[in-house]
């Protein structure tokens, strides 16, 4: 039988393993969607952010690149932050958009998308709209090779819909190995530092949960005794929060990260920017850093860190190779990391809400966290252990968590997801919600709920700027909108009624969302030392 567009690319499709595709659909989608085949799934979102940020959750969980299909410019348009969003995170996602008919275009129709290629550059690494109809699948095919090729990220097809019904021949692919061998000889340098050095700190950043290599830098962690900290603004597990190596989470202003670092002779970043800065104060300090190293599979991200050492390649060629080139004898273990002061229980607190969710959440349960005032209440209370997963996110953006954490849900359905967002951020993609609902996932919600933009509180009583409009936030009862949604949900306005609601919420079969409400006392940022 002859095939088409459609044929050809739902075959590609199978052969990649993306029979998952993120959608929201529109007429110029249709010729796609219909007679959707019995082996595809087809994953609903209600608005368009919330479809790329689901997407940007299950490509990170499932360790592949992610499939969406978006409607036109303005379903392109409405999922612009969270494909920022994404070309941060580094996520390889394949975005496809429908374009009106080829035989229209010309005369500026309806639901046309000019510059259709351009839209949503530079935040993906590659655009296209085929030149003729037959090109469409080996177009997806190359979107989907540049998106999975380090550094990952999304990548862009744009499609007419009358392309879809065209004879066109099957795609010939072979996936290529995504593999980057660092240099020997930079790597035995590394090596040498590292033995010659008395006080020495790994820094693991995202790639590393990214490369899922947790467990071997945990092993290089060990073996050289090296304090571990997390980059500032860490989007990723990687050496567990409990490990006695574990040394805390590094700033993302630059004086105090000098500081943190200064006591060391020899620092190894590993998977990460080296480093990701949020505020200017003390930038002249990171001159004064000791030796830095970085391994990194982003030459541009390398290229940004002009004070780091840097070698280019992959976290699983490169930690193993250097593990075999450092002494065999590991340094005694210290005792296990004492655990964080139990907070008050007078009041109901973020603090108090981490504390009781670390007792209770499964050790292998995944983390999702975007509650920016909130960052450090978890950083001391609620240590991501060694099987457990933390995602969030590392654009800045808000609106990644609340969905993400649907995408994350569908690719390992075998873990329990606790998102923890505040009710600023939930706002940004309750839609996902819906979804979570209909494919029944195991998505808790804790909605921190502190009246309002908590982190631009924190913000202008640090930058001492006053009477800021736009961050109070109150009127909005999350129980009633989760229960609008089909979601159960309950609210705890008491600290006695904490743990039931959470545990209930936890051991629910599908979905459930609690709203904790924990005040508006402003925060501290940046205070991230564990305690
Ligand atoms: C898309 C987007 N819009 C606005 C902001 C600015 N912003 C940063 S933190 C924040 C408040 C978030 O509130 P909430 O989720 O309730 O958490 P809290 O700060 O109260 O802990 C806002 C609006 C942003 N980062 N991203």
């Amino acid at each position: 039988m002859q095939q088409t567009v459609r044929t050809a690319t739902l075959e590609l499709m199978r052969r990649l393993g993306m029979c998952t595709v993120f959608g929201n659909p529109g007429s110029t989608e249709l010729a796609l969607l219909g007679d959707w085949p019995d082996d595809f799934h087809y994953v609903l979102g209600l608005q368009e952010s919330a479809v790329v940020a689901m997407a940007d959750g299950y490509a990170q969980a499932s360790g592949r690149a992610a499939f969406v299909n978006l409607h036109s410019a303005a379903g392109v348009g409405h999922a612009l932050g969270s494909i920022f969003t994404a070309y941060k995170n580094q996520t390889p996602l394949v975005i496809t958009a429908g374009q009106q008919a080829r035989s229209l275009l010309a005369l500026q129709p309806f639901l046309g998308a000019r510059d259709a290629t351009e839209f949503p550059k530079p935040y993906v690494k590659w655009s296209c709209e085929p030149a003729r109809p037959e090109d469409v699948p080996l177009a997806i095919a190359q979107a989907y090779e540049i998106a999975a090729q380090a550094p990952c990220g999304p990548t862009f097809v744009s499609i007419p819909s009358d392309d879809w019904a065209r004879p066109a021949a099957s795609v010939v692919h072979h996936a290529g190995s995504r593999l980057i061998a660092p240099d020997p000889a930079a790597l035995s340098q590394i090596a040498g530092a590292l033995g010659t050095s008395a006080r020495k700190a790994i820094v693991f950043g995202p790639g590393v949960g990214r490369e899922n290599m947790q467990q071997e830098v945990t092993a290089l962690v060990e073996r050289i005794g090296a304090d571990a900290w997390a980059a500032p603004l860490i989007s990723r597990d990687g050496v567990a929060q409990n490990h006695p190596r574990f040394a805390g989470f590094l700033p993302a202003a630059p004086g105090p990260l000098a500081e943190q670092l200064a006591g060391y002779d020899c620092v190894l970043v590993l998977g990460g920017p080296a480093f990701l800065l949020h505020v200017g104060e003390g930038l002249h300090e990171i001159e004064h850093m000791p030796a830095i190293f970085q391994i990194t599979d982003d030459a541009t991200s390398a290229a940004a860190s002009p004070l780091a050492r840097s070698v280019i390649g992959s976290l699983a060629l490169a930690v193993p190779a250097l593990i075999g080139q450092l002494d065999r004898k590991s340094p005694p273990l210290s005792a296990a990391r004492a655990a964080p002061a139990v907070p008050s229980t007078e009041s109901l607190t973020a603090e108090l809400a981490m504390h009781v969710i670390a007792r209770i959440a499964p050790d292998d349960a995944a983390i999702v966290e975007e509650a920016p005032s909130h960052k450090s209440a978890m950083q001391r209370h609620l240590p991501v252990g060694p099987n457990q997963r933390f995602y969030a996110m590392a654009s800045g953006g808000l609106g990644f968590g609340f969905s993400a954490a649907v995408g994350i849900a569908l690719a390992q359905p075998e873990r329990r997801v606790i998102a923890i967002i505040g009710d600023g951020s939930a706002m940004y993609s309750f839609q996902g919600l819906w979804t979570a609902v209909q494919e029944k996932l195991p998505v808790t919600y804790v909605i921190l709920n502190n009246g309002g933009y908590g982190a631009m509180r924190a913000f202008s009583r640090m930058m001492q700027i006053r009477n800021v409009p736009g961050i109070e936030v109150s009127g909005i009862d999350f129980v009633q909108l989760a229960g609008a949604l089909g979601c159960p949900a309950s609210r705890v306005d008491r600290p006695d009624d904490l743990e039931s609601a959470l545990r209930e919420a936890i051991t629910a079969d599908g979905p459930a969302l609690v709203e904790i409400a924990v005040g508006s006392a402003i925060a501290s940022l940046y205070e991230n030392r564990p305690s």
